[in-house]
């Protein structure tokens, strides 16, 4: 992305303050777009929380960790492995995001995995209030709308369900 882009594209979010699908937070040299989760039932363990950050700076910095209101907060990829079967992997270093990139937390790839919330539903429309840490930009408080995202058109990654995936054995790892 050009440097003109990013501006304009910066400006257009500016002006859509009341834009319901545009959230957006800048800290530092970042700009981090549309905190969202994925709704989840009461019996759920665990859900995931999606974002765009855009590291318009000229350093890079990296995402370390997130804070928020449930036991366990983790920052995940999921890896396929050698014998073909995708699982869940702690990032313990973050995620690094180098200057000019946009790093995508989206459904089958990285995510925030909000852990140990038995017992308490992620319903659509609740907001979940969390902290993002950085290395270099520090901490921002922002705000994930839960969502519907199975329902959200245009994802073929429905079948990437996180309720199915045993998170019980991560911990052991
Ligand atoms: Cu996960």
């Amino acid at each position: 992305m050009t440097p003109l882009t990013r501006l304009t594209f910066g400006m257009t979010l500016a002006l859509l303050p009341g834009f319901a699908f545009g959230h957006d937070y800048r800290v530092g040299d970042l700009l981090i777009e549309h905190p969202f989760a994925r709704s989840a039932p009461a019996t759920a363990m665990a859900s995931a929380g999606y974002m765009t950050i855009l590291n318009t700076g000229a350093e890079s910095d990296t995402l370390v960790a997130v804070e928020g209101p449930f036991p366990r907060v983790e920052i995940h990829n999921v890896v396929t492995g050698d014998d073909g079967i995708a699982r869940m992997q702690e990032q313990e270093a973050g995620i690094e995001i180098a200057p000019g990139d946009t790093l995508a937390l989206a459904p089958g790839g990285y995510h925030v995995m909000f852990m140990g919330l038995e017992g308490d539903a992620l319903e659509v429309g609740e907001e979940v209030p969390a902290t993002l840490v950085f290395e270099r930009a520090g901490r921002v408080d922002v705000v994930f709308n839960v969502e519907d995202i199975d329902a959200m058109s245009g994802m073929d990654h429905g079948n990437m369900d996180h309720g199915s995936m045993d998170h019980g054995a991560m911990g052991n790892n």
